[in-house]
């Protein structure tokens, strides 16, 4: 073998190695930006879904902005079967969807067909022992500085009714 054949051989093996990682290597989720009280991801639409595959915390109002790079009937609709969510994408235009993934798991979306997928990752906000993280503490002044204000937000904490007056 001369060092041309030897060249040949090791860039072959690097050639497989990497196909092979490609193709059966681990899918890489593709984690939301946390940003205070709110998680936020943007997926390119077109002919799938790019990421497909998000990576988001429980309990983190999550919005993601689908960029649709196309027309058509295929993707003109997402939804979110574990969290009754349908709506429609404009062609050539940027879609926010909000939701809250309030369990942890994996919970798919799909085209209203069923056609093109793509998955959530929905991750345990507590580790363990059940210690809040400190960034969602921290802000406790919710970011509710939006116009229009239609933020959708299960915040509601129910106080027990005073049932005793001093007497
Ligand atoms: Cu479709």
């Amino acid at each position: 073998m001369n060092p041309a054949d030897i060249a040949v051989v090791i860039v072959g093996l690097g050639l497989s190695g990497i196909l092979g990682w490609f193709f059966f290597g681990p899918k890489k989720a593709h984690a939301a930006t946390q940003l205070g009280n709110l998680q936020e991801v943007t997926v390119t639409v077109k002919g799938g879904y790019s990421p497909d595959l998000v990576r988001v915390r429980q309990g983190v109002p999550l919005r993601i902005v689908f960029d649709r790079q196309e027309s058509g009937e295929c993707t003109s609709r997402v939804v979110f079967p574990d969290f009754a969510l349908n709506r429609s994408l404009s062609a050539y235009g940027q879609t926010t969807v909000e939701l809250l993934p309030d369990r942890a798991g994996e919970f798919g979306f799909a085209c209203g067909m069923n056609m093109v997928h793509g998955r959530l990752i929905v991750e345990s906000s507590t580790n363990g022992h059940g210690a809040p993280s400190a960034t969602a503490r921290a802000n406790d002044s919710s970011p509710s500085s939006e116009p229009g204000g239609t933020n959708e937000q299960p915040d509601e904490v129910r106080r027990p009714p005073d049932g005793r007056t001093q007497g």
